[in-house]
């Protein structure tokens, strides 16, 4: 498989944070650190033009000759010597040191170097014993600082994206797969439950011969560190400092120890008690009346054992999953196939990097059957936002192209930016023209509640506009919600008629699950939306789909699983 852009950045990442942590000048890590944005923004995939003798990839912006080389080298061979060169002085799971707040990289590196410190535990340890203040530069301040940013660290211990689990689960599975004493092998814990981020992996292996299962995960190529190994289970982590838990089993307890390593804990807990009331015991083994094992190949049976349906994994956690059992009432959740339409992307008129004509094809080719541009508005200066004129123009060009398209209908709309003091960057009159506006807070994120509350109230009274785009405006692991009022901004969209995003993006996915169900009490309608910048940003509905089936939407919850022409009449358009 050829390598995807996103491996090579994460490479480039990798590259930059050795390079920092063994004190290289600043302007070298930068080239890196850049390339890998630069490739994770690209909408073709570079392997491909390294393989395409006629192009160049220089032709990059920000690429020059050097890294050309390098990213030829990567995915040519799948390593970087300069990569294995760097790894040779300092392990990568080191890097996590510089997690602790105020421990920089010179600092880091003299902890390693001279106390051959490599990990948190280790770094507590050495502080504890007072080892750390007699090195050059530290002294006792120094270490009860460290002291105290440790319990910092290990609270705040990054969570990765479920996307970028995701990735690494796809490949681990390819792995293990290629093990012919492994007869399954299923990722379990909260990337089974889609959460939108993770904290740690779990995968689950049947398999007779533990000892070769747990040989053959050691020597898998990401692993650069074995934490802990047992009879039947084992820890490690990856290159990049994620953990992985893995466990084998026997086929006979399979879907016992898939549903309680898939967790919730919460879930188990409700599961367990159950059990009791009716006289079983219940664990990872199985469920037993007395010594006999009654459930426990599938997970299947050991839910039916309980009187309990199969829970889709997404439902798991401990909110409302029970009380619909018992109702009989277990929702049909939505899938990516019901999708029809994505209204909310970008085109190079603004700060997406493709053209209006290749979204187009882009999403045809997905199977979408009407998407909406929704380029943004001038107030957002750094993306070009458009105004007045310029989104007629662009409406013009669509209204042009929609007349000889086939399969697809194109809808002209707008991102308008509710202004910081309240109203919208586009007049009314040019909004009425639109097929769909979205409205969206980029600027005065930091507002009271009541006054942040009141610009989205306003612009969902505003009767152009059709729904808000990421509601509450959060980045996950960078950037907190705005202060709003969600029940007032619910109360307000469903008494004008309104909808409100989710946005997919994985960095986003915003409203988020609980909110999701919220919206659902208020019987508004959810729109998932990619929020695309690029022709491959169409491919992120899937982690909305993740998102809103945990909030326990139907495809009657989800507004763009209709036909346009039914959508249209949910916004109240003609
Ligand atoms: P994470 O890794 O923080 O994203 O979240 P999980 O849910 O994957 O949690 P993890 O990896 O600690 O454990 C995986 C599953 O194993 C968890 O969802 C439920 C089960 N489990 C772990 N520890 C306990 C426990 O103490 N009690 C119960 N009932 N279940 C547990
Ligand atoms: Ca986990
Ligand atoms: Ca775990
Ligand atoms: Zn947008």
């Amino acid at each position: 498989m050829p390598m995807k852009n996103g491996e090579i950045a994460d490479q480039f990442d990798l590259v930059a944070d050795l390079l920092e942590f063994q004190g290289e000048n600043p302007f070298r890590l930068r080239a890196y650190r850049n390339a890998a944005m630069t490739l994770r923004d690209l909408t073709e995939a570079v392997a491909s033009i390294v393989q395409t003798p006629e192009r160049k990839l220089t032709d990059i912006p920000g690429i020059g000759k050097d890294l050309a080389d390098k990213i030829t080298t990567l995915v040519t061979t799948g390593q970087l010597p300069l990569l294995v060169e760097l790894t040779a002085k300092v392990p990568p799971s080191v890097l996590v040191l510089l997690r602790v707040p105020g421990l920089g990289p010179k600092k880091a590196a003299v902890l390693y170097n001279e106390l051959h410190i490599g990990t948190l535990e280790e770094l507590r340890a050495a502080c504890e014993a007072h080892r750390v203040r007699d090195l050059k530069g530290f002294g006792e301040k120094t270490e009860q600082k460290i002291l105290e940013g440790l319990s910092h660290a290990a609270t705040t211990d990054v969570r990765i994206y479920w996307a970028k689990a995701d990735e690494y689960v796809q490949a681990l599975l390819t792995y293990l797969r290629g093990c012919p004493e492994i007869a399954q092998v299923e990722a379990a814990g909260s990337y089974r439950r889609r959460r939108e981020t993770i904290g740690d992996l779990d995968l689950l292996v049947v398999s007779t011969e533990p000892g070769v299962v747990m040989d053959h995960f050691a020597a898998y190529e990401g692993v650069v560190d074995t934490i802990a190994r047992g009879d039947t289970k084992m820890s490690v982590r990856l290159s990049g400092g994620l953990q992985v838990d893995l466990r084998v089993v026997p086929a006979e307890s399979f879907g016992a120890a898939l549903q309680y390593f898939t967790g919730s804990k919460g879930h188990n807990v409700i599961l367990r008690g159950r059990a009791k009331s009716a006289g079983l015991k219940i664990n990872e083994y199985g469920v037993y009346r007395g010594e006999q094992s009654i459930a426990g190949r599938t997970e299947e049976e050991v839910y039916a054992a309980l009187g309990l349906p199969l829970f889709p994994p997404e439902l798991r956690e401990a909110r409302r999953e029970f009380e619909w059992a018992a109702a009989g009432q277990l929702p049909g959740l939505v899938a990516l196939e019901d999708l029809r339409g994505d209204l909310h992307m970008h085109t190079d008129a603004t700060d997406g990097k493709s053209t209006l004509e290749e979204m187009i094809a882009a999403a045809r080719e997905r199977g979408l059957e009407f998407i909406a541009i929704t380029d943004h508005s001038k107030r957002v200066t750094m993306a070009n936002g458009l105004d007045g004129t310029r989104l007629r123009q662009q409406w013009a060009q669509i209204d042009k192209l929609n007349a000889k398209l086939q399969g697809i209908s194109v809808l002209k709309g707008v991102e308008v930016d509710i202004l910081e003091k309240g109203g919208l960057d586009i007049p009314d009159d040019v909004l009425a023209e639109a097929d769909w506006v979205v409205a969206s807070v980029h600027y005065g994120q930091n507002q009271p509640r009541e006054q942040i509350t009141r610009r989205i109230v306003d612009a969902l009274k505003n009767p152009h506009v059709s729904a808000i785009a990421h509601p509450t405006g959060r980045i996950l692991n960078r950037r907190k919600s705005y202060d709003v009022d969600l029940d007032a901004m619910f109360q307000t969209a469903r008494d004008y008629g309104k909808l409100l995003e989710l946005n997919a993006n994985p960095a986003r996915l915003d409203l988020d699950d609980v909110a999701c169900a919220a919206a659902k009490n208020y019987q508004i309608p959810i729109v998932i939306s990619s929020d695309a910048h690029s022709t491959l940003g169409l491919d992120v509905l899937r982690y909305g789909i993740n998102q809103a089936r945990r909030a326990g939407l139907t495809k009657a919850d989800v507004a763009n699983t209709r036909p346009w022409d039914e959508m249209r009449s949910l916004i109240g358009k003609k």
